[in-house]
Parts: structure tokens; C-alpha cells; sequence
């Protein structure tokens, strides 16, 4: 086996999706034991004379990993994940990509042949570069020489570091917008379409992999809206002026009425069901418009405070999955269309909630993916009387307890997800090998 640094960049559409997506790829098949370091954002180096808009900032990320693969067939390998990710092979050189893959080190090997230059021959020109390698491993030497990628990073970085922020490839984060007058937390701040819009596209630069568009409140003692019209009118304008095409969008929504009207009119990622208890012909319309459904578990919606779960929690949560997932196959979804959520707050108390967190692994069990709406809840009075928005450090610990739990986080605050996750995902990947 052979040890290999590949980087990843993009800046076109929705990049961290390329990255997940060329990501998947590669693991398991043309790399093993895969190592994912930060994702750094970096203003577009660009060549001479470049069209004013190909300066489209990049998230580039670097990965350490095992192959068997020979370099010009792993060279190969690349340049079919990069395709198949629908990047222009035949675009012009440093034009905007979807994803752009290079094989910066192979082992120690120094090679120089028609299709392939390793060390890649723009590694020592990119401080962005040279400081991912660094952080994956400061002690790793540049082949042929005795120059670690400590020195050579603090080197090229001594005058400028080219980056902002950092973000994280895994866990993914599902970014919540409220385009409600009386959410719990932020009820009123995106009730403008305009204002919703820059909120979403703020939570897609932050770093979120999917979008939740809600237009009523779930919180407990909300008034719910009185009509599918009602719930339309403040999401079509919002609708209307995203691309979809660009931005993976989920729709908080129980309304059948609703759900038929949007998959009708627009390419939506996946329905949020708070209800769980959605017809089946309205879940066969789902399934077959190729849209995932997210269910969460709940005794009524709004939530009231009445309607709890009788112990053992555990039981009725296995029994609910059982039943969820039986009823969404059957209704034509396969089990990675399904994602299955426990719904914090909603038929637990504050206590139960600490027994769902430490449990949600189990959900696991069932084959579907697992999402976590945990953001700025009020169980986090159990620790102090905090005003919603208050809440987000409590959020993010037990994001960060749950992350190998959990593969969406549904979130308020994106952006400091994100730099905690870095901040771990750093250490993590960080060793002399
Ligand atoms: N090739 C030779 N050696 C290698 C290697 N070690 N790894 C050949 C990968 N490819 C290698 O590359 C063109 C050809 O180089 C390949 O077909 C292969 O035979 P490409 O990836 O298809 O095209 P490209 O990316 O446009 O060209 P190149 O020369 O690889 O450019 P770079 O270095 O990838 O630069 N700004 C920021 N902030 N972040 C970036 O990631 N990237 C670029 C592209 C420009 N500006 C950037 C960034
Ligand atoms: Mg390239």
C-alpha cells in the first residue's frame, strides 16, 4: 500500500457538496483509510488576464490515504470522480471547476511524465497547500529533500495567509430558516423574502449541506397557520428566487396540500415531516418524485406539554423506527431516502431528552440516516436560564458529542459549528505517519 496527499477544490455551485460527493467516491474504492484534513476558503489564484468572473473563492482541502493503485492509474481514478462530478474536462486551464483533484505526494516518488508531475508542481507555490499538509502532518518531509512542511508552510505564509475561516467535510449540518413571525428563536428576523434569501445563502457560505425552509412555527403553544394557501404564500417567494438547482433545500411542511404544490413546481431535496403521520398517497408522491422524507417522532404538533411518552422511552422509539421505516418502504422509499429524527422537545420532557441523546445511536440500527434538531431547545434550561439564541454553546457540545451518532445536525448557527468541528477535525487528523 501506498501513502498518498491529494488535494480537493471547488468553486462552482454548491461546493461543499462536490467535495462530499468526490469524497464518497474515492473512499472505499480508490483510496482506503482516508484522512480528511480542514477545508480552508482561499480567494481564486487566477492566470494573467482571467474573465473578472472566474475570481470565485475556493474551499480547498487535502486528504491523506492508502492505495494500491499505481500513480497514472490513480491519476486516472481522480480524473473520473472529477467527471463525474460534471466538471468540463476540456474547460479552459484554472476556469471555474465543480472540483478539481490533485495528486500532490505519492509515497517519496519524484516523476516527471507526460500526464503526471509529482510532487505536484504548484505544491511548493500554494501556502494554502502547504499549510493543509502541514496540518496533517508538520513533520512529513518534501520528497528528495530534508525540508519539513512546518518550515516550508511557516515559509510561504510568513507575509500573507490567504484564508478567513475553516469548515469541516463531516458531520453535515442542515441550516434552519424561518420564514415564520413567531419561531422560538429568530420568529419574525426572515418573514421577508429578500431578508430569508441572504440568510440562506449566508447559511450555504457558512458551510451547511442542505437547507431547512419552514414557513410555521412548531414551538410549543405556536399558533399554527390556517390554511395550505396561507403556508404557500410565504414560501413561494422564497422558492421563486433560489436555485435549486444549486442549493439542496428540505421543506418543514405537514400540509399534503403543500407538499403536492412544491413537488409539483420545484426540485426539493427532501420533505421535513414534524408529523411522522403523513398519508400514503401523499408519501407515494414523495417517493416517486425522487425527494427524501425526513420523520420525526412526535405525540402532537405543536408540542404540548401534556403529551409525553410514557417510559421506557427506549421502547417507543424502537417500536416508532419499526414502524416508520415498514410504512416508507412499503410506501416506495428506499432506506437511504428515510431520515429518522427522535424530535427533541417534541413528546419528551428535558430530562428524556438527555436519555434520546445518549441513545441515538441506536436509531442507526435501522439503515436509514439520522438527523438531530436539538438547536437552542429548551432543555437546555436544565442548565440555566438562557434566552433562546443564548443557547448555542450548548448546541454545539453536544453536536460534538453526538458527531459519529448523527449524520445531520438541524442548526441555527452554522458558522460556529463549523469552527468547533474544525477545531476537533484539526487535532484528529493530525499525526506522523
Ligand atoms: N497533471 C500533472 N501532474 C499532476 C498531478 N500531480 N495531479 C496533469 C493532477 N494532475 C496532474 O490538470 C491538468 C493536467 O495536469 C491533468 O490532466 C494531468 O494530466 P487539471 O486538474 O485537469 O486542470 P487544472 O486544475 O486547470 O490545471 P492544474 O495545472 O492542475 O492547475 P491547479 O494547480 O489544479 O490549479 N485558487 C485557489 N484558491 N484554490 C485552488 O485550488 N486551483 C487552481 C487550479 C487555480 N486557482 C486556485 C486553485
Ligand atoms: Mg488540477
Amino acid at each position: 500500500m501506498h501513502t498518498v496527499y491529494i488535494s480537493f477544490g471547488s468553486n462552482l455551485g454548491h461546493r461543499l457538496g462536490y467535495l462530499q460527493r468526490a469524497f464518497e467516491a474515492l473512499n472505499g474504492c480508490a483510496l482506503t483509510q482516508i484522512e480528511a484534513s480542514v477545508i480552508l476558503e482561499t480567494p481564486a489564484l487566477l492566470l494573467p488576464n482571467a474573465p473578472r468572473d472566474w475570481d470565485k473563492p475556493y474551499l480547498n482541502m487535502a486528504v491523506r490515504a492508502k492505495t494500491s493503485l499505481q500513480p497514472e492509474s490513480l491519476l486516472s481514478a481522480l480524473k473520473s470522480v472529477e467527471e463525474a462530478c460534471g466538471r468540463d474536462l476540456n474547460a479552459p486551464r484554472w476556469s471555474p471547476r465543480e472540483i478539481d483533484l490533485d495528486l500532490l505526494l505519492y509515497d517519496d516518488v519524484c516523476l516527471q511524465s507526460e500526464r503526471l508531475i509529482l510532487p505536484h508542481p504548484e505544491l511548493k507555490n500554494r501556502g494554502f497547500l502547504l499549510h493543509l499538509l502541514a496540518m496533517l502532518n508538520p513533520e512529513l518531509k518534501y520528497p528528495g529533500t530534508d525540508e519539513t512542511f512546518d518550515a516550508l508552510a511557516r515559509e510561504a505564509l510568513k507575509t500573507e495567509k490567504p484564508w478567513t475561516r475553516t469548515m469541516v467535510l463531516y458531520p453535515r449540518f442542515m441550516g434552519i430558516v424561518n420564514v415564520t413571525p413567531d419561531s422560538f428563536s429568530d420568529g419574525g428576523k426572515y418573514l421577508d423574502p429578500d431578508i430569508a434569501i441572504a440568510h440562506c445563502r449566508q447559511l450555504i457560505s457558512d458551510g451547511a449541506s442542505i437547507l431547512d425552509i419552514g414557513a410555521e412555527s412548531t414551538r410549543p403553544h405556536s399558533e399554527q397557520l390556517r390554511t395550505a394557501e396561507d403556508e404557500w404564500e410565504r414560501l413561494q417567494p422564497v422558492l421563486e428566487r433560489l436555485d435549486l438547482t444549486q442549493i439542496p433545500v428540505s421543506i418543514d411542511t405537514y400540509r399534503e396540500e403543500v407538499i403536492e404544490k412544491l413537488l409539483s413546481r420545484y426540485k426539493i431535496a427532501w420533505i421535513n415531516d414534524v408529523s411522522g403521520r403523513l398519508s400514503e398517497k401523499t408519501l407515494h408522491f414523495i417517493a416517486e418524485k425522487g425527494c427524501k422524507i425526513c420523520t420525526m417522532h412526535s405525540l402532537s404538533v405543536p408540542p404540548r406539554k401534556d403529551e409525553i411518552t410514557e417510559p421506557p422511552l427506549e421502547q417507543t422509539m424502537y417500536s416508532w423506527c419499526q414502524q416508520q421505516v415498514e410504512r416508507l418502504t412499503h410506501c416506495g422509499f428506499e432506506l437511504k431516502d428515510v431520515i429518522l429524527d427522535p424530535g427533541i422537545g417534541f413528546g419528551n420532557t428535558p430530562y428524556q431528552a438527555g436519555l434520546l441523546f445518549k441513545t441515538i445511536a441506536q436509531m442507526k440500527h435501522w439503515g436509514c440516516e439520522v438527523l438531530l434538531g436539538h438547536s437552542r431547545k429548551s432543555c437546555y434550561n436544565a442548565l440555566g436560564t438562557y434566552e433562546p439564541q443564548e443557547r448555542d454553546l450548548e448546541t454545539v457540545s453536544i453536536s460534538l458529542l453526538l458527531k459519529n451518532k448523527v449524520d445531520y445536525f438541524r442548526v441555527h448557527n452554522v458558522a460556529k459549528h463549523q469552527r468547533a468541528f474544525a477545531a476537533q477535525q484539526w487535532v484528529e487528523s493530525c499525526c506522523e505517519c
